[in-house]
């Protein structure tokens, strides 16, 4: 129909509208999706009109342009839904919701308001956009930072909107919900509890968006949370004190002990090296040691009868350990010494 002939159509109405007393109104209550051909009303009784006048009079529903849900049966003087009503797509947020349309009769023309009010069921479940979150969060996180969560929709209205979330049970993380102005909700998880990779590096929780609705109706998100390491754990060796025995004529390059630690983190903050330090230059001129596997290896054979002048054939000596390091070689004075010893702990 053209817009021109529309818009005639519009104003006629109007005019007659002007024209015709408004003999009554009356209003309806019905929930949406009933399905088609359900009852709305018997309207002839409500409007105190004999069926017979209702098709004499040619009665019928006038809508403006708006989509017809409901249909007028003369017959049997009632209303019915003609087409499923869906509250959201009608009314979205808009509470109340309702249908507005005239009853029109003639000879002689009559014109009755009709309101029929939609009201929302439960028929929406809370549903996230994106179901599966996913964060990756150092280990050395403050306590209290912030992590802001999806939020889900839920379309109806009231009670069977969206109400709140949970989320599993976690020492780490907390909810927190913000009120907007809106009236939607600011969702985010609060780290509470420090994060440690080495004890758990993943960390699988579940959000739930739960409505009012009677029974409520439920939606969930995965939640995956990736813990990053940070160095914050030294190498700590295996045993604390290595003993090895060596004899004096044992030649230059004698793997004499190997030494072993580990380091709890993960990567490149994991990965050791075996080193000497502070140890006199006598000492380092007399060890060696493999970077990589933790070899002590004689460098020399001359130190023996040097450093073992006092001693029978062997000599006792003792390493010290520290973060990773061997940081102190020294000779023990012992004279019945019988192994060479590379001892742990912090040494003086
Ligand atoms: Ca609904
Ligand atoms: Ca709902
Ligand atoms: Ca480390
Ligand atoms: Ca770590």
């Amino acid at each position: 129909m053209p817009d021109r002939t529309m818009r005639w159509q519009v104003l006629l109405f109007i005019y007659i509208i002007s024209l015709t007393s408004v003999l009554g109104q009356v209003s309806y209550s019905i929930p949406e999706e009933m399905a088609k051909g359900s009852l709305i009303g018997n309207i002839a009784q409500d409007l105190g009109l004999d069926r017979k006048r209702l098709t004499s009079g040619n009665a019928r529903i006038f809508t403006g342009d708006s989509a017809e849900y409901i249909e007028l049966n003369r017959e049997r003087g009632v209303l019915l839904i003609k087409e499923k009503i869906d509250r959201e797509a009608l009314c979205a947020q808009t509470t109340p919701c309702a249908l507005h349309f005239q009853v029109i009769l003639e000879n002689p023309m009559e014109f009755y308001t009709v309101i029929v009010e939609i009201k929302d069921i439960n028929d929406n479940t809370p549903m996230f956009e994106k179901s599966d979150m996913k964060f990756k969060i150092s280990e050395s996180a403050v306590i209290g930072a912030k992590f802001l969560l999806e939020r889900a929709i839920d379309p109806d209205v009231g009670l069977n909107s969206l109400q709140s979330y949970f989320l599993t049970k976690t020492d780490n993380f907390a909810l927190k919900l913000k009120d907007q102005p809106d009236g939607e909700k600011i969702v985010e998880m609060v780290l509470q509890k420090s994060l440690d990779r080495e004890k758990q590096e993943e960390i699988f929780l579940v959000l739930t968006a739960v409505d009012g609705g009677q029974p409520n109706l439920s939606g969930t998100a995965q939640i995956h949370v990736t813990v990053l390491d940070v160095n914050d754990n030294a190498p700590v060796f295996t045993k604390t004190i290595y003993k090895a025995a060596i004899s004096e004529n044992s030649p230059k390059g004698t793997v004499i002990t190997r030494v072993s630690a580990s380091d709890a983190d993960k990567g490149s903050n994991s990965k050791i090296s075996y080193s000497i330090s502070n140890a006199a230059a006598d000492v380092r001129n007399m060890f060696e040691i493999n970077e990589i596997n933790g070899d002590l290896i004689s460098k020399s054979n001359a130190w023996l009868s040097y450093k073992l002048q006092k001693a029978t054939d062997r000599a006792l000596f003792e390493v010290g350990l520290q973060n990773g390091e061997i940081r102190t070689i020294r000779q023990v004075n012992d004279k019945d010494a019988s192994l060479l010893t590379c001892g742990g702990g912090q040494l003086p």
